[in-house]
């Protein structure tokens, strides 16, 4: 069954309740929401969108962009979103991978990307700005037509999400209906969620998190969400007493308790704080827990699969720890060989479910690459305690997470490496008191090498701002092993204090 059709089964009988809330938009009804997404499906079939083709989208966080991504499920096309930092440069790959039907960007990049869309072969740009400005905006507002909800089985897909890789360059994950259905139901269960949640919604709906995490729930309930346009302490702060749950990364929580006026009082209605996408620190922990007497619900998971543990809703939430797989999530833990681990040791966490991905778009050796015997390899190491918890204790891959995003060391190194002067290259990831990790470079360059404040001029062109180092040091020679390899854990050791935390 077509995931947008559970939505709309949920929002039955609740016509005139409201789905969801935006500063300076007001509030929409479900029949409002719902009359604007069959609009919205009408306008993307009458651009040429059939079921099946991708739809590329990289636009402002607004109610349209939620609209925008439920009418692509309602024709049965996969929604594929972009983070509004990538530059041209990036877009280009994207696009040539996927090779997308219809291209939907901001009004303000609509020269330069419908110049990149012909030079690519890509027939239809589209438009959408945060205020409701734009050329979908513009045919949503002169068609009455209502496109029917396409009916989809469980593994037609439903999503490609990209993510970066660890060798080469990202890779679409591909999620059906089935997978996206499966996770959201048992989040929906296990997290109680209530008609009387309100959502405080502060993610980016580019990523799984903020996208389908977070919007799943609260539109299966249905309960109403307020959508915020970004994550801003005196945002989040005036909306913390209308709200009764918040999901975040650890930055979220980082930058609330380093604001005085974030206290019990103002958490009084909430019911439930969640943390995902990169490791809590037990001191952020323990600080929220004596500031507002509520313990942090932290859960892990992956684009590849969504949610794949939690900490409990009742019962003991243990700083440190991811909690317990899914209800219907199997995990196991394996040496780097696939070999068995031994009862409380250390190994790749491997999982299994109908959460679980169906492989990377159009590359069939990388996904067999990332199974084992029918299991997914996280690519996380972790270990379980006799009751079951898991706790991720490290990464088997070569990856930094900064503020919840993730970054491909490699990516930045062949950008590096590619400019003058600049004989080769290694990134790392060093603590950072905001965003958990930060990026730095060490470079081996000649005399010639145009500097720091260039090279990172140079690396801005190029990339996200978020995967552009704050520091690129040059040295001598890189640290490698016999095999050549370069020691990063030596590296990090060495610059472990750069961004003090
Ligand atoms: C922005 N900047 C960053 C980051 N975000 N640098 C490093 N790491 C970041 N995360 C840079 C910008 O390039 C810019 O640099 C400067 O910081 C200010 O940008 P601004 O947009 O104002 O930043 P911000 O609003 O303070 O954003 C920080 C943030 C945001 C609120 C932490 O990054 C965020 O919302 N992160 C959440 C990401 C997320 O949703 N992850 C889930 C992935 P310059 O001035 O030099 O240009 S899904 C996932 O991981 C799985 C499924 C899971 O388990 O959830
Ligand atoms: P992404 O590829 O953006 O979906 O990021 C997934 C990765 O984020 C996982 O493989 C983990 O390395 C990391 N991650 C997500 N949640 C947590 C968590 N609660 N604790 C530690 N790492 C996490």
């Amino acid at each position: 069954m077509n995931l947008y059709q559970r939505f709309l089964d949920a929002a039955a009988g609740h016509e005139s309740g409201v789905a969801v809330r935006a500063p300076g938009r007001g509030a929409w009804t479900h029949a409002e929401l719902h009359g604007a997404v069959g609009r919205c499906a009408a306008v993307l079939q009458a651009a040429g969108v059939e079921p099946g083709d991708r739809v590329t989208v990289q636009v402002e966080k607004s109610i349209e962009n939620l609209l925008l991504y439920l009418a692509v499920l309602r024709v049965g096309a996969v929604y594929m979103p972009l983070n509004t930092a990538y530059t041209e440069a990036e877009l280009e790959y994207f696009i040539g991978d996927a090779e997308p039907r219809l291209l939907v960007c901001d009004p303000r990049r609509q020269g330069e990307l419908t110049a990149l869309g012909e030079r690519m072969g890509l027939a239809t740009v589209l438009t959408l700005g945060a205020d409701g400005t734009g050329t979908l905006a513009d045919g949503m507002a002169q068609t009455d037509a209502q496109a029917g909800v396409c009916p989809r089985e469980a593994d037609d897909l439903a999503a490609i999400v990209y993510t970066s890789g660890t060798t080469g360059r990202s890779k679409g994950a591909m999620l059906s209906h089935g997978n996206l259905f499966a996770n959201a139901a048992t989040l929906r269960d296990i997290w109680g969620w209530r008609a009387d949640d309100v959502l405080l919604h502060a993610l980016p709906i580019y990523h799984v998190h903020g996208l389908f995490v977070a919007l799943h729930c609260a539109l299966l309930e249905p309960s109403p969400i307020l959508l915020l346009p970004r994550f801003e302490v005196d945002t989040v702060l005036d909306a913390l007493p209308g709200s009764t749950v918040l999901m975040g990364v650890p930055t979220f929580y980082v930058r609330l308790l380093a604001d005085s006026r974030f206290d019990r009082a103002r958490c009084a209605g909430m019911r439930l704080f969640i943390s995902g996408s990169a490791p809590l620190l037990p001191e952020t922990f323990d600080a929220f827990e004596t500031r507002t007497g509520m313990r942090i619900l932290e859960r892990y998971g992956m684009t590849e699969a969504g949610m794949i543990t939690s900490n409990p809703l009742v019962g003991e939430r243990v700083a440190g720890t991811v909690g317990f797989p899914l209800p219907d999530v199997e995990v196991r833990l394996r040496g780097t060989e696939g070999e068995p681990v031994s009862a409380g040791g250390v190994g790749v966490l491997e999982i299994r479910g109908p959460n679980v991905f169906s492989g990377y778009w159009r590359q069939p050796e990388r996904t067999a690459g990332e199974f084992r015997d029918g299991w997914f390899v996280t690519g996380d190491l972790a270990e379980q305690d006799a009751e079951g918890r898991i706790s991720i204790v490290g990464r088997h891959k070569d990856l930094i997470i900064s503020g919840g995003l993730n970054i491909y060391p490699r990516e930045i190194e062949a950008e590096l490496n590619a400019l003058p002067g600049i004989d080769e290259s290694a990134v790392i990831g060093v603590p950072h008191a905001d965003f958990g990790e930060a990026v730095m470079a060490m470079v081996v360059a000649g005399e010639d090498w145009p500097g720091e404040t260039a090279v990172i001029a140079a690396l801005k062109q190029r990339l996200a701002g978020f995967k552009v180092p704050r520091k690129v040091v040059k040295v001598a020679a890189l640290p490698r092993n016999a095999m050549g390899k370069v020691q990063k854990n030596l590296l990090r050791d060495e610059h472990l204090h750069t961004f003090a935390r």
